[in-house]
């Protein structure tokens, strides 16, 4: 088999084919992270994988982690989230945070000390219609900003909190395990491997900018929120059973279209994954 990668977008996305996902080589392995590294998001079709292969795939690209909420975890790999699943009450209503989970651009873990490398979701039930997932480019959103701007940024860092600003979400995390503090990230981020600069940003966990009065950092944030989604650098991803499709989050946001119908079931392995050396 010979690895092809067929690219989405000027900026962003690429359907890889020729690959099955239980018997990869290293040589194979390194032109799929190759061209994730170069499109940011790549989908992975038509792969049957049981939860140990998909673990083992996911783990070429860094540390798996588990979600910090408990009750989704897969219950024999507690390392894959099951997102979409238990959507339904006891009294048979649906709920809405289960189902909306992802809406609205953002970027996974930016309230960690350090932000996800990575996440990955596969693909096992799928809707009749809707629930795509939108994925732009941070370096798009950089590349846009202009001159005098990149300049202010340059040493400036976000402050994020789990739930941030919205507090959305805080009623996944047990008490306990809530963070207080918040993490600072540099707002120009320089990628670890591209060595491209990209914007890193997520207007709903971010507080505040470090070292700003309120009022300037409430506009700048303002003012950065109109940059992050450049029309030519969004890739729609359309869902089949059997995708396997991993993002870099130091490069992209990406949000859950969230408009598929509530009663039909919606169901992806999901993981974190974080650098090796961060952890
Ligand atoms: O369900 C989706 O389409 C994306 C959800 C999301 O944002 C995530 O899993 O990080
Ligand atoms: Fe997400």
């Amino acid at each position: 088999m010979t690895v092809q990668v067929r690219r989405m977008g000027p900026w962003i996305g690429a359907e890889v084919t020729g690959v099955d996902l239980r018997a990869l080589d290293e040589a194979t392995f390194a032109q799929v992270y190759r061209a994730w590294l170069d499109h940011a998001v790549i989908v992975v079709r038509d792969q049957q994988i049981t939860p140990a292969q998909y673990l083992d795939y996911c783990e070429g690209f860094g540390k798996v982690v588990p979600h910090p909420s408990k009750n989704t975890r897969h219950p024999e790999v507690p390392q894959i989230t099951l997102l979409g699943a238990n959507k339904r009450r006891a009294d048979g209503s649906i709920n809405m945070a289960i189902y909306a989970r992802g809406e609205g651009y953002h970027t996974d873990g930016s309230y960690e000390k350090v932000p996800y490398k990575a996440t990955q979701l596969y693909s096992v039930a799928i809707p009749s219609r809707g629930g795509d997932t939108l994925f732009a480019s941070t370096y798009a959103a950089w590349d846009a900003l202009p001159e005098a701007l990149k300049a202010r940024l340059q040493g400036l860092q976000g402050a994020y909190i789990y739930g941030g600003r919205t507090a959305d979400g805080i009623e996944r995390i047990e008490q306990q395990d809530r963070v207080t503090e918040p993490v600072l990230h540099p707002l120009a981020r320089v990628h670890p491997e591209t060595g491209r600069t990209a914007l890193y940003f997520d207007p709903n966990k971010l507080l505040y900018i470090k070292g700003l009065p309120a009022a300037e950092s409430d506009a700048l944030i303002e003012e950065l929120r109109g940059y992050m989604i450049q029309p030519d650098a969004v890739y729609r991803h359309q869902w089949r059973r059997g995708d396997a499709v991993i993002w870099d989050n130091r490069c992209t946001y990406h949000k859950a279209a969230a408009d598929y119908p509530p009663e039909e079931e919606r169901i992806h392995w999901r993981v974190s994954i974080q650098e090796w050396e961060a952890a």
